[in-house]
């Protein structure tokens, strides 16, 4: 590949010759950059180099001197180190100190960046661009980079500096340019901060406007289902457990015209069950601490202290953060998307009533630990909030219905299967619940019918996930992850290799890390993952067990794939191993939908349940009145992997046809905590997200790229002296020409010109300057005319 020389070789004299250096150049082994010429080392003094020490971490240090492939070097806390001059590598020229733009730097490896990205981070820059990709390092604290003046400052260009203004800046100046619809797609670790840089991002589009509120209504849909879909876990006080998609739509005058969000797999086992210090949903403890006292006696409220499901993990309160005052403002954030005064009334109930559900008990009754529901104050209440009468409640609660050939017979629960199917009609409520909110959400923010132009979407999806335990939830984030990132990959890498070959221009070929034999081990039918946990799901006497088995037996081979002990198994994601625990896989994936919950949701005299119920029913595909076959399978509904996999297709599809811009967020310490800067943990994360592989791709391709038609259209009235032939690859090479690009600047192909980063801007402000130019005589001309 062919560099961008940035001159600061030969400025700072002191940083050996290009014979030591033949480019700069990048490698995740950061072998390539290596001093091996000790001879050209030895002679410079004063020179700047980066050690690595014991404990991993990359030191720089002075050189003091070098011989026999060995040399001494000077520590800032002037600890003097002796190493293989071979194991150091060069430092970039104090001119180029935090350099806003990676690509920029002459030595770029991990040390290098790591320096810049501190450098910068420091000094509350947090934005850094790696070539397309925006880089964000989470700051845990508020810093002065927002609001009005910022995003007027971006709109202007004024500022120009990296930052999720300026991404969105750009998405809508290509929307509009190229007739395209755009995406941000976000992506980081837990806790990195996706959530802010999507919110941050979305006031950016929603300072363009649109008329009767619309731009607000968007902000507000963030605290709903922040409330509803957030929740304190280990990683991060306020985690999202859900993917989302919001897609903007601007009318043709580029405002805003309305908005539709999409979402993502909820985790409902958190309604039921969450780890020690974590929380459930917040919502919950917004509801107990912020009701009004009437609303609290309509709901029999308490305390969440009292509340088994959420007691359960012993953490009720997030510090900094004021539960009261967050329910305040979700409830007028639901007034602003339309939701009414009636509808909220019917969501707390049913908030509720799932947190009472969780206090119902059971006592047995025989000696086969058969129960009966225990008809005490929280029996009581949930038939009074979900509207249905007591005794079908218990029933519901401690017997199924079973058809046997023609007969329908009652079967007795145990009280381990009550107590399950109890925790699942919990769970569906919630659900249920989620799914009605973006609905009507959904209804508030309809595009509006003066038809939709284009939009620009914004995905934030839950990040990567390791945990000391990995469950069913973590395998299908991680797998969602990995489809993301092969989408990053495909665009910034192999579609990119891909159209410079197609167009035959001069190319050497990057390799990047790709993840398609991770995807094939989830997707490959019949023995990927996928398939092998729907077949097992199907078993009625399949458990996590023989699914772990039946994985190893089949997968052994797969070098994706690592065994492990029991119900625990390992796969190689492309940001690192997990092993995945798979117990309650078969119950999470079949997600069971037990038929006498929805008959008793259906027999509601409330509105919300009987939605629920239809639309559970609508899912199962079953007649309401049919019982379960009595082989146990509750009904045809396909498994919650089988279509969470659909929906990622999907995703993968819409984006697929949008113009991407890809922020990567990266969590520089695991305490939350503003200040600190760990080294190994943002680096792992820098490879995993193939960060300085974008930026080696950059700066030796030629990221901008234009037809010779739309080149010559666009720019073809600047020139100065009329063309010979008028066909575009004439006048497109006379504007080069005219212009001074530098032919190591562009190359041209056989359908489009390509250019290397920054060349297209000359061109596009002469443009801009010429037509507002025209535009203002056309002005003055019409001016003078009245
Ligand atoms: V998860 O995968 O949903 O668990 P995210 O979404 O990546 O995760 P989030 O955006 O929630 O992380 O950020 C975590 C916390 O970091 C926030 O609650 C803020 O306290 C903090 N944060 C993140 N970005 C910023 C920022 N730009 N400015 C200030 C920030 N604080
Ligand atoms: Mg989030």
């Amino acid at each position: 590949p062919r560099f961008e020389d940035d001159g600061a070789q030969e400025e700072g004299n002191e940083l050996p010759g290009s014979a030591a250096f033949p480019a700069p150049s990048i490698s995740l082994s950061p072998t390539e950059t290596r001093w091996s010429d000790t001879s050209t080392f030895a002679s410079r003094k004063k020179l700047q180099g980066w050690c690595q020490l014991a404990n991993g971490d990359w030191s720089l240090g002075k050189i003091l001197s070098s011989s026999g492939g060995e040399s001494l070097i000077s520590l800032h806390d002037d600890k003097i180190l002796r190493v293989k001059t071979e194991d150091l590598l060069p430092a970039n020229p104090d001119i180029l100190e935090g350099v806003d733009d990676l690509m920029q730097l002459s030595y770029l490896h991990e040390p290098s960046v790591l320096y810049n990205l501190n450098y910068r981070y420091s000094r509350d820059m947090i934005y850094t661009k790696a070539g397309p990709v925006l880089v964000a390092i989470n700051p845990f604290k508020d810093v002065q980079l927002y609001g009005n003046d910022f995003i007027e400052a971006y709109r202007r260009k004024s500022l120009d500096s990296p930052h999720v203004y300026a991404i969105a800046d750009t998405a809508i100046r290509e929307m509009i340019r190229d007739e395209v619809n755009q995406s941000i797609i976000i992506s980081g670790e837990s806790g990195a901060g996706k959530t802010e840089t999507a919110k941050i991002a979305m006031q950016y589009l929603a300072s363009l406007g649109g008329g009767s509120g619309i731009e607000n209504e968007i902000l507000q849909t963030n605290p709903i289902l922040e409330a509803f879909g957030n929740a304190k876990t280990a990683r991060n006080d306020n985690s999202s457990r859900f993917g989302k998609l919001i897609e903007i739509h601007f009318n043709s005058s580029g405002k805003i015209s309305g908005a539709k969000i999409q979402t993502f797999l909820l985790e409902k086992s958190r309604v039921i069950q969450c780890a020690d210090g974590e929380r459930s949903y917040h919502i919950f403890y917004q509801l107990c601490a912020g009701a009004s006292a009437s609303l609290k006696d309509k709901l029999n409220l308490r305390n969440a202290e009292e509340y088994k499901y959420l007691k359960q993990s012993n953490c009720f309160s997030i510090a900094g953060v004021n539960d009261s005052e967050r329910f305040h403002s979700v409830l007028e954030a639901m007034n602003v998307v339309h939701i009414s005064k009636e509808d909220q009334q019917n969501v707390f109930s049913i908030l509720a009533a799932v947190m009472w559900l969780g206090n119902i008990t059971f006592t047995i009754i025989d000696n086969e630990n058969h129960v009966e529901v225990v008809h005490d104050e929280a029996a009581n209440t949930v038939a009074q909030l979900v509207g249905c009468d007591i005794d079908e409640l218990k029933l519901a609660l401690s017997t199924r219905k079973m058809r046997v050939g023609n007969d329908i017979i009652i079967q007795k629960l145990t009280v381990s299967q009550a107590i399950d199917t109890r925790d699942a009609l919990a769970k569906s409520l919630y659900s249920g619940l989620f799914d009605w909110l973006v609905e009507q959400i959904n209804k508030s923010l309809k595009v509006g019918k003066q038809g939709t132009g284009r939009s620009i979407s914004i995905l934030d999806i839950y990040g990567f996930e390791s945990f000391d335990r990995n469950s069913f939830e973590q395998f299908c984030i991680n797998y969602a992850n990995e489809r993301l990132q092969q989408h990053f990959n495909r665009h910034l890498f192999k579609l990119e290799q891909e159209e410079y070959v197609q167009d035959g221009i001069d190319w050497a070929k990057v390799d990047f890390e790709d993840n398609q034999d991770c995807l094939n081990l989830f997707e490959k039918k019949p023995l990927g993952l996928l398939s092998l946990l729907d077949e097992e799901s199907t078993f009625p006497n399949g458990t996590d067990l023989t699914l772990a088995n039946k994985l190893k037996q089949h997968l052994h081979s797969n070098s994706r794939f690592t065994g492990g002990r029991g119900k625990s198994f390992g796969v190689i994601h492309y940001a690192g191993e997990v092993v995945y625990d798979a117990s309650g896989f078969l119950e999470k994936n079949r997600d069971p939908l037990h038929l006498d919950s929805i008959q008793l949701l259906a027999s509601s005299k409330c509105q919300l349940p009987q939605i629920f119920a239809s639309k559970m029913l609508i899912l199962s595909d079953m007649p309401l009145a049919l019982p379960y076959r009595s082989n146990g399978a509750d009904s045809q509904k396909s498994s919650v992997a089988t279509k969470f996999k659909g929906q990622l297709f999907q995703l993968m599809q819409r984006l697929e046809n949008t113009t991407p811009h890809f922020i990567r967020c990266i969590k520089p310490n695991k305490f939350q905590l503003p200040g600190v800067y760990e080294q190994k943990l943002i680096l792992q994360q820098l490879r995993c997200c193939g960060v300085l592989e974008v930026v080696r791709i950059s700066r030796s391709g030629f990221p901008t790229k234009m037809s010779h038609q739309k080149f010559a259209r666009r720019y073809g009235f600047l020139l100065l002296e009329s063309v010979a032939s008028q066909d575009p690859l004439s006048v497109s090479v006379a504007i080069l020409h005219q212009f001074n690009i530098l032919p190591e600047m562009y190359q041209v192909g056989y359908t489009k010109l390509f250019f290397r980063t920054g060349q297209i801007g000359v061109l596009e402000d002469t443009r801009n300057r010429t037509l507002h130019g025209i535009l203002r005589v056309q002005s003055c001309f019409r001016g003078h005319q009245a």
